[in-house]
């Protein structure tokens, strides 16, 4: 009798964890799901260098069917999970907490249809950017969301952050690229309207409320994305003005002048300019001289090169007549335009000095953007006189960037920086995230721009959809106890 319930026993002494793996194996393959040390450091740390994770385990489904079969087996193990995309999002809402499943979606990489006729493509979630943008290009057609981390941002992470970049002037956030959708939900139902239509008015649509819900509300797993015609001309320029005050008036007096094509307004102040391009020194010349107030670097995207050109030579010169710039430079080749783009695009390498730092992401009306800068500045110049911090942004959009270089003795450091400038923002009623989310980061953060309506409607609408806390948990919404 004691044997047997011994051997009873010994059959069942599996760990919870272990009855998991098993489970999970079972729907992707052993080779498939990774626990303990065969977790690949790629999934355990952010791009800011700011958390690590410890998953339970790593999981890699190759279709939607499978992503609901896990979501089943977390459900039934109440263990919760987070949906991994490149991993380079700079907010935590893609770190895997302690514990937790980690939906890897890398394998769900195949571009399903491109329907030229449509100007669509519909993708698998863990289609990287970039191969989605030369993909679209390969047929003559544009995708235009672009960003820095093009190389490794997945379609499934730009739609959970309803990613922005250096183009939304012209053609809108990741949500303007969305038509259809497809996602699993937290009871492991799968949703799926994949239209390829521009007009859709039937009922409320989920679709938009998954798009920047970073993963919280469930999990996305194919998109129809819109496209456009490919550009065939580009002209780029890099201009310097002796202060902010021109700023809004350039970019009105461009837009107007370029008739639709102005596509890129991204705005540095001199300190980012010299910094960055300083650190560039060896790889490139300084396209123009410090010494200005803030330097802009704009692009037009046209179809017919000659006529771009001259129209954006003209629009430039009259723009230095009216005073608005004080010098300009235009790219002349594609090396030239590659030089003036390295100043803005992937800061990878030239922010590696400034490492441990504090990095922002807001949004203020353009008129408010020069009163953030200074109240900012000089908010973090009371706290540490001689911080390095560099100022810039997508200004056509209102979004300011900023990073602060930390005291890395000063463990309240990030939290003082913080503070003092999400203060500045809230005082000019604008957004503690521009593009790039909540994340952890700036949970505490929310009610600085969401009044307290906002978000309960915020927690109702993660109840409704999620009512047992399995999805990314404790990203984006602060603890409801503490705010
Ligand atoms: C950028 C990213 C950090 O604009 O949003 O470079
Ligand atoms: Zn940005």
């Amino acid at each position: 009798m004691e044997t047997t319930i011994r051997k009873y026993e010994l059959s069942a002494s599996m760990s919870a964890g272990d009855v998991l793996l098993q489970h999970l194996r079972g729907v992707v393959g052993a080779s498939n799901v990774f626990s303990g040390s065969e977790i690949e450091e790629r999934y355990r740390s952010d791009m800011m260098r700011k958390y690590s994770s410890t998953p339970l385990c790593v999981v890699r489904p190759s279709s939607t069917e499978e992503v609901a079969k896990i979501v089943q087996v977390a459900r039934n193990a109440k263990i919760p999970l987070t949906t991994l995309g490149g991993c380079t999002g700079v907010v935590g809402g893609g770190m895997c907490l302690q514990g937790e499943i980690a939906l890897s979606l890398e394998r769900m990489n195949k571009i399903i249809e491109f329907d030229v006729e449509s100007m669509t493509m519909t993708v698998e979630a863990g289609v990287v950017l970039q191969r989605a943008q030369e993909e679209a290009e390969s047929h003559d057609l544009l995708l235009p969301l672009d960003l820095g981390a093009r190389g490794s941002a997945t379609i499934g992470g730009t739609i959970a952050t309803n990613a922005g970049g250096v183009r939304v002037l012209r053609w809108g956030t990741m949500r303007d690229m969305v038509l259809g959708l497809e996602a699993v939900l937290a009871d492991g139902s799968i949703v799926s309207s994949l239209t390829k239509s521009l007009k859709d008015n039937a009922g409320y649509h989920w679709r938009d409320l998954f798009v920047g819900s970073e993963g919280t509300l469930g999990i996305v797993t194919r998109a129809v994305l819109r496209l456009r015609p490919l550009p065939k001309s580009a002209q780029t320029a890099l201009l310097a003005l002796n202060d902010f005050g021109c700023v809004p008036q350039l970019l009105r007096f461009l837009d107007a002048s370029f008739a639709g094509q102005l596509s890129t307004f991204e705005l540095m102040w001199a300190d980012f300019y010299e910094f960055v391009s300083a650190a560039q020194l060896q790889q490139r010349q300084r396209p123009l001289p410090l010494g200005s107030a803030v330097y802009v670097l704009i692009e037009t995207l046209g179809a017919d090169v000659g006529r771009d050109m001259e129209l954006f030579e003209r629009g430039l010169a009259e723009a230095l007549e009216r005073g608005l710039a004080s010098d300009v430079v235009i790219a002349q080749t594609e090396r030239e335009r590659a030089n003036l783009w390295a100043v803005r695009d992937d800061l990878t390498e030239a922010y590696k000095p400034l490492f441990p730092l504090a990095a922002f992401d807001v949004s203020v009306s353009l008129k408010d953007m020069p009163h953030l800068v200074d109240r900012a500045r000089s908010a973090v110049q009371q706290l540490y006189p001689c911080a390095t911090m560099l100022f810039y942004g997508h200004a056509g959009d209102g979004n300011l960037h900023a990073v602060v270089k930390l005291d890395p003795n000063d463990a309240a450091a990030e939290a003082k920086v913080e503070g003092a400038v999400y203060e500045c923002v809230r005082d000019l009623g604008g957004s503690i995230s521009a593009e790039h989310g909540i994340g952890l980061a700036k949970r505490k953060y929310l009610s600085y721009t969401r009044s307290p309506a906002e978000v309960a409607l915020m927690r109702s609408i993660k109840g409704a959809l999620d009512p047992d806390n399995l999805m990314n948990p404790g990203k984006v919404l602060p603890d409801s106890q503490t705010h």
